[in-house]
């Protein structure tokens, strides 16, 4: 970046600040908040959701398509990926793992006996760099989900299987948790449901529920770890039923007082997951989030300042819920490069969450109140063409990462050096 285009993006800076003080906004008391916030970087993205187990089984309905040459095939190469994605975004984040990204040294446990000692290389790593850690259970692409069913299965080995499973992967949240001193989330989906109309939806439900309070028996600190539950409306495979509904979710998370994960891609398409919030936040403690990106159903493509994405930050920011809302993505994308794929999702969220910094939110609400609903809808479609790409690319140069599209130049030649030579 050149001291003239540097200059540029200043300047340009400064006519934004006098566009957004003229609306009562505060920017740098924004980008002071926006430097505070930490997104969850789901690692799954990196690898196609294929973990480190070696085997070839990618079931439990959820799949990634496309064949982009470059995947992760290891902690190693993942880890780099990721390092090289965070390099391109402002601030300081967290990295969501999944229980397939085991390290083992000598012969490999199966998941019902994982340990923390198996994700020390990624402990170590996150200490390094000063991330936080969240974790998930893998209830999928496993010889041991039966004719699709997990905790809910109606034959007890299995369910003793995952329940042991579930157990381990809370021992090592909170292993993560206490060393990297910031509560690991450990989220809990399964994938168990019907593809055909179901004859008993209760027997299920019921299973769950019990294998779910056998996993959570044991008290855990919640300064190191925290439960939440993520439901689903269907799968590929279950499409008819889903054990593990909305309504199962969230009356669980309230009944044992734990997170409720919403993922923006498992409701009906004209539900809001925006909407949600301020309901299930009056039960609930807190809520995760699985920001994806749904296109026509829950096909998990990569974040972008949607409707959808812009609505759920003005919520979490308008709301005064950060601090109670754990932001993560989800989405897999193997078709594009998948570092661009992060740093897009990752930068397409910060701007949301920019942009509803920067909402004069005070006046909206003064006006709501008194009844202006004209000079609402006036003033928040003023708030669409606002200089917001001038305070992001300010933000992005005083955050030493690249403004504006620059990032890209870095990723292809990335692409050119290390994933180009991954066969
Ligand atoms: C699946 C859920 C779940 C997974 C990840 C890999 O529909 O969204 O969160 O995507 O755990
Ligand atoms: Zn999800």
């Amino acid at each position: 970046m050149s001291a003239a285009q540097e200059r540029t993006i200043e300047q340009a800076f400064e006519s934004a600040r006098h566009t957004y003080r003229n609306h009562g906004v505060d920017v740098e008391a924004a980008l002071r908040r926006l430097e505070s916030i930490p997104i969850s970087m789901h690692c799954w993205q990196g690898d196609d959701v294929a973990g480190f187990e070696g085997g070839s089984l990618s079931d439990g309905g959820i799949l990634a398509t496309g064949a982009y040459p470059g995947r992760a095939r290891d902690g190693d190469e993942l880890r780099a990926d990721i390092d090289k994605a965070l390099n391109l975004i402002p601030g300081q984040h967290r990295v969501n793992l999944h229980a397939i990204y085991a390290e083992p040294t000598g012969t490999r446990p199966d998941r019902d006996t994982l340990a923390p000692e198996h994700f020390s290389r990624w402990i170590d790593w996150a200490v390094e760099r000063g991330l936080g850690l969240d974790f998930n259970p893998t209830f999928f692409s496993h010889p041991m989900l039966r004719d699709g069913f997990t905790l809910a299965s109606r034959d007890e080995g299995v369910r003793r299987f995952w329940i042991d499973h579930g157990r381990a992967c809370r021992r090592i949240a909170q292993h993560m948790g206490s060393v990297l001193g910031t509560p690991c989330i450990n989220n809990i989906w399964i994938p168990d449901g019907f593809k055909d109309t179901p004859a008993d939806r209760w027997t299920p439900r019921k299973l769950l529920r019990e294998s779910l309070d056998a996993i959570l028996e044991q008290p855990m600190d919640r300064a190191h770890m925290r439960d939440a539950v993520e439901s689903k409306l269907f799968g590929i495979g279950s499409e008819s039923y889903v054990v593990g509904s909305a309504e199962f979710y969230l009356g669980y998370a309230v009944q044992r007082n734990i997170l409720l994960c919403l993922d923006s891609g498992h409701f009906h398409p004209t539900e809001s997951v925006a909407d949600k919030l301020s309901s299930v936040l009056m039960q609930l403690d807190g809520a995760l989030l699985h920001v994806s990106r749904p296109v026509r159903w829950d096909s998990d493509h990569v974040v972008t300042l949607d409707e959808q994405v812009r609505a759920i930050a003005g919520e979490v920011v308008g709301g005064h819920c950060l601090d109670r809302v754990h932001i993560g993505l989800d989405f897999f994308d193997a078709s594009i490069n998948r570092i661009a794929a992060w740093i897009i999702g990752m930068r397409s969220m910060l701007k949301a969450l920019l942009e509803a910094l920067l909402m004069p939110r005070e006046t909206l609400v003064a006006m709501e109140a008194e009844g202006d609903y004209t000079g609402r809808l006036a003033l928040l479609e003023e708030c669409r063409t606002l200089p917001l790409g001038a305070v992001w690319d300010y933000y992005c140069l005083r955050n030493s990462v690249p403004p504006g599209l620059a990032w890209l130049q870095d990723v292809r030649q990335y692409e050119k050096d290390v994933l180009g030579k991954r066969s």
